[in-house]
């Protein structure tokens, strides 16, 4: 992984909004991505002071340097949760065809559940699925159906930490006929106790390969006294029962170390949201020389990047 020399190319800094909520933001960070229209189009976790949440729609050329939207993402359908609505956040987002899908935890009154939404333009979003069947986070779409259905990583938060705070250790995968209905969880993989991957999961949605899927994910090791520290980590999942591991890298493949990754709101957090292979053939697989842009979120306060090519992600698996 090589971050990009211009680390952390957001920052609160760039944004500036013609929503007055968003005159003096404190961080951006966790963005979802996808290349849009021959472009790289990120969707931006932006908090203001009264720590409120907003999402920023980005456009790039280059990967680098974006334009960003002066008018925060507008939701339709949010009267369909029942619940008091905080924040929805941590958007990932998915090509299935020609829809372009959104994943987002939606923090409420009653819990943090999983959202779907569709967009067109990714400036106004519709809400098509909330999930209030358990808690959960870190909800991702496979870009393509299995075995005709829709599929999901999520990551239950059937865990509470010391501080109270609801996670989780188990990745789990589910089918849907219509992103609104889904069968059982099957476990993914679970967390490794003692190591850097103890609370998981899923980053970015799964990366199609002859190999299998290419699943990026995050871990959290929680046992430092001082603070939990986030990194990132690799699995290869089954292309035909993607809940079936073929593999899975014992290092964490990017971790905090540079001084934007130590410091900030949360400390020592690499939290990965998007991975965006260059080179993609007709039948939506990737080329192994193809590179890989992956934006994360550094210390929930600034946007980052760092490159790979699909070989090199592979060999982590086995390093
Ligand atoms: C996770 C999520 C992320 C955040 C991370 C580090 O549980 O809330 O949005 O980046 O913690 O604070």
């Amino acid at each position: 992984m090589r971050r990009s020399a211009h680390n952390p190319i957001l920052t609160r800094e760039h944004i500036s909004s013609s929503n007055p909520a968003l005159r003096d933001p404190s961080s951006v960070f966790n963005p979802g991505g996808i290349s849009f229209e021959g472009k790289i189009l990120l969707l931006l976790r932006c908090q203001n002071r009264a720590r409120e949440t907003f999402l920023l729609k980005a456009i790039s050329e280059d990967g680098i340097s974006f334009e960003i939207s002066p008018d925060p993402v507008e939701y339709r359908g949010l009267e369909l949760i029942p619940y008091t609505i905080y924040h929805i956040y941590d958007p990932r987002i998915t090509q299935i065809g020609n829809r372009y899908l959104i994943t987002s935890a939606v923090d409420t009154d009653k819990g943090c559940y999983c959202a779907i939404f569709e967009t067109t333009d990714f400036q106004t979003l519709d809400l098509i699925g909330f999930d209030n069947s358990k808690e959960a986070r870190n909800a991702v779409l496979f870009p393509d159906l299995i075995n005709g259905s829709y599929c999901r990583f999520e990551r239950p938060n059937s865990y509470s930490g010391a501080d109270g705070v609801k996670t989780g250790q188990t990745i789990t995968c589910s089918l849907s006929p219509d992103l609104i209905h889904w069968d059982e969880d099957r476990e993914v993989f679970t967390g490794r106790a003692h190591y850097w991957d103890e609370l998981i999961g899923s980053g970015p949605p799964p990366i199609r390969c002859k190999e299998g899927w290419l699943h990026i994910y995050h871990g959290v090791a929680t046992h430092f006294g001082a603070s939990n520290i986030y990194q990132m980590g690799i699995s290869l999942q089954d292309l035909k029962q993607p809940w079936i591991t073929l593999a899975r890298g014992r290092y964490n493949i990017l971790e905090p170390r540079e001084l934007y990754e130590l410091t900030g709101q949360v400390p020592n957090v690499v939290f990965p949201t998007a991975a965006i292979p260059l080179n993609v053939d007709s039948e939506g697989f990737t080329d192994p020389d193809s590179p890989v842009l992956i934006y994360y979120g550094a210390a929930d306060t600034s946007v980052c990047l760092a490159e790979t090519t699909i070989k090199e992600l592979m060999e982590d698996l086995y390093a």
